[in-house]
């Protein structure tokens, strides 16, 4: 492909996703809110607010694939999700419906579902349980690219990231974890399938103690290698093991289930 576009460049999985995308494309156009650093030879960067819909419009014009890592990536203040998550996801699709509809990732997130058991085990039809206002804005764009695929038939992969790091930083995440290695296949497998369609994908590694059944995608080809069970002893030196009754031991979401609701100024 000619140019794909990385939103979110920035930020901790675009930084570490950034160099491995060189070769996927002959231009990656690099995007965030903030500086974007040293520019490789492959790339162009651009500065952009999401929420700025004539300059959405500018970053999509001429990209063939769009990975969209942009926005608030943790609980905040409604109105900054609101700009980038909301109204930024909608300049996203209106901006992709204007210029030749180039195949999206979506970088949603487990806490679409965050208030479901880690006892449970769940397939991509169970009923969206969000956490907080940070994963209804996920809601929201899975909601959103799904009406541009029936309408306009603009494909997207909706991808529930669980923890995407170097590695698994506590017990919760022997289950939610996804190496980037394993997201650098599952892009490949988005962007090189004949038919994607709208699917939910869950992002995690071929875990163990994983939750979520990719069954349905099986089609895309995509193997998962990785398994965080290799750092199950380093993890047990290093973090306390959470008690039974712990939220974070508890719910899929972990953590996020106690954040409040955040006032505004
Ligand atoms: P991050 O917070 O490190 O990066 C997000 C980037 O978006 C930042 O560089 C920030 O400057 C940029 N951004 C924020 N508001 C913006 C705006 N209005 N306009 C343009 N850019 C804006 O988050 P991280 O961890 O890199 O996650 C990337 C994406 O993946 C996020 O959408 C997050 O919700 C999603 N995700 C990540 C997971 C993970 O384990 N890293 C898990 C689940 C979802
Ligand atoms: C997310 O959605 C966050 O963006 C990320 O920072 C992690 O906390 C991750 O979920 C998680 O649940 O571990």
């Amino acid at each position: 492909m000619k140019r794909l576009l990385l939103t979110g460049a920035a930020g901790g999985l675009g930084s570490a996703m950034r160099g491995r995308l060189k070769g996927l494309a002959e231009i990656v156009r690099v995007s965030d809110i903030v500086d974007l650093g040293r520019v490789a030879a492959h790339e162009e960067a651009m500065v952009c607010d999401l929420g700025d819909r004539a300059a959405v419009d500018r970053l999509v014009e001429g990209c063939d694939a769009i990975i969209h890592l942009g926005g608030i990536s943790v609980e905040d203040k409604f109105s900054k999700i609101m700009n980038a998550n909301l109204l930024g996801l909608y300049n996203l699709y209106e901006a992709a419906r204007a210029n030749g509809m180039p195949r999206i990732l979506f970088a949603s997130s487990n806490h679409t579902i965050g208030f479901y058991r880690q006892d449970e085990y769940l397939d991509h039809e169970m009923p969206m349980r969000p956490d907080g206002l940070y994963g209804v804005s996920k809601c929201f764009g899975e909601a959103l690219a799904r009406m541009y695929f029936e309408k306009f038939g603009q494909e997207t992969a909706l991808v529930r990231i669980g923890s995407c790091m170097e590695k698994p930083k506590n017990h919760r995440m022997l289950s939610t974890w996804m190496s980037y290695d394993d997201f650098l296949s599952m892009i490949e497998c988005i962007f090189s399938v004949p038919r994607l369609g709208c699917p939910v994908i869950w992002g995690c590694s071929n875990n163990d103690t994983r939750w979520w059944d990719n069954s349905h995608v099986s089609y895309l080809g995509w193997q998962p290698k990785d398994n965080a069970e290799r750092f199950r002893a380093e993890i047990d030196a290093a973090v306390a093991r959470p008690k039974p009754g712990d939220t974070i031991a508890v719910y899929q979401g972990g953590p996020f289930i106690d954040d409040p609701i955040f006032a505004e100024d």
